[in-house]
């Protein structure tokens, strides 16, 4: 692959309904698609995860535009590249700005597929024709909402939810979610919003409310609560914010914090990381799973092949298109199928392509970044 020119986009979508977490209410989508062409003319798209605020990680829409207008586009563009992985080792000596690169990457992994005529997810080594997807619910006003949205989730086919919690929006909301859908797949996920000290709390309201899965309940360091909390719990607990690449990874196996992974490729670096941690993660019996972000349909395309790959064994955060936008980027949204799954596009590359006219009205900004003049020994 040869990238000849390469572009970035700013876009604002709002959000169907306000995201609340633990550490925040999202209501829109400033985000950034990188757009990469190819020498043969061939366009290759990427989403940037990064949030407008830097809350759930450092990195924020402004920060991975400036990373990747001064550095990340004119190292895709400063001589060809034979994978997208070769791109990451260009710029492995900088350090961080994990989505900024993972947007790139992703964008080249759109590009080789195009070129091989392939769709994303067999380059990506998926076997699946349909993906086990769930949905993320956010915290909710009161109880009444939450049972009424979850109620809405499950009208629609959704098989398993994840309920964001916090101290003060947890034992109610489990506990009425339980009472109301007894056979239900609850996971939960507090975005790190708890103490060393609520272990047994969240091990007694996990247990009580039969719930599968409690993800990130400390901060991104404390691997010694997750692992505490994970001992001889029957439930798993999963890691999301605290691992970032492989040696995170690997420290937090040695530690036994976790029994389940939430990939995520910007949260990572990339598709290839999050590919690598997972099979890193298997051999250590971990079981993962493919995480969102609020991507639209475009970033969601990339995620949908990641999660066609065999060694993704529980059903991902990837709800269809109606869920996050009421006009996705996309020409086809992504709709709800039997069994609470997503259709693997089959068409080449990432085989979705951005409605025009809706980009159009998104669109915030367009920045086209020059090919470098000269190339020198240590550039990236
Ligand atoms: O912690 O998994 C998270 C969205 C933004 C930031 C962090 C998280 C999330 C989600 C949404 O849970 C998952 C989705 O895209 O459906
Ligand atoms: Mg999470």
């Amino acid at each position: 692959m040869i990238v000849r020119r390469a572009a970035i986009e700013e876009l604002e979508l709002p959000l169907v309904e306000p995201f609340e977490t633990s550490f925040g209410t999202q209501r829109r989508r400033r985000l950034l698609l990188v757009e990469l062409e190819e020498a043969g003319g061939a366009v290759g798209l990427g989403e940037c995860v990064a949030a407008e605020e830097p809350r759930y990680s450092g990195e924020t829409t402004a920060t991975a535009r400036w990373m990747l207008r001064t550095h990340l586009l004119p190292a895709a563009m400063a001589g060809p590249l034979a994978t997208p992985g070769e791109f990451l080792r260009r710029v492995e000596g900088l350090r961080e700005h994990r989505m900024a690169k993972a947007a790139v990457e992703g964008a080249l992994y759109d590009l080789a597929a195009q070129e091989g005529r392939l769709p994303l997810s067999r380059l990506l080594g998926g076997t699946r024709r349909r993906v086990e997807v769930g949905v993320s619910v956010g915290i909710q006003p009161d109880l009444p909402a939450l049972v009424r949205r979850v109620g809405a989730y499950l009208e629609e086919g959704y098989r398993r939810v994840k309920l964001k919690i916090r101290p003060g929006w947890d034992d109610a909301p489990v506990a009425a979610i339980r009472s109301e859908f007894p056979d239900l797949r609850i996971w939960v996920d507090a975005n790190r919003a708890y103490g060393p000290r609520d272990a047994p709390r969240l091990a007694r309201l996990a247990r009580r409310g039969g719930v599968e899965q409690v993800e990130q309940p400390f901060d991104a360091a404390a691997l010694g609560a997750h692992a505490r909390l994970a001992r001889r719990a029957p439930f798993r607990v999963c890691l999301d914010e605290s691992v970032v690449d492989r040696p995170s990874l690997s420290e937090a196996i040695e530690r036994r914090a976790l029994t389940s992974l939430n990939v995520k490729p910007g949260r990572v670096g990339g598709l290839g990381v999050g590919l690598a941690l997972a099979r890193e993660a298997r051999r250590a019996r971990i079981t993962s799973w493919v995480g969102g972000m609020l991507e639209t349909g475009v970033g969601r395309a990339h995620l949908i092949a990641l999660a066609s790959a065999p060694v993704f064994t529980l059903p991902g955060d990837l709800s269809a298109s109606r869920r996050y936008y009421e006009e996705d980027l996309i020409d086809r949204p992504f709709e709800l199928g039997p069994g609470g799954t997503l259709e693997v596009p089959t068409g080449p590359g990432i085989g979705v392509r951005v409605d025009e006219r809706i980009r159009e009205r998104a669109r915030r900004g367009r920045w086209v970044v020059p090919p470098p003049k000269v190339r020198k020994e240590g550039d990236a």
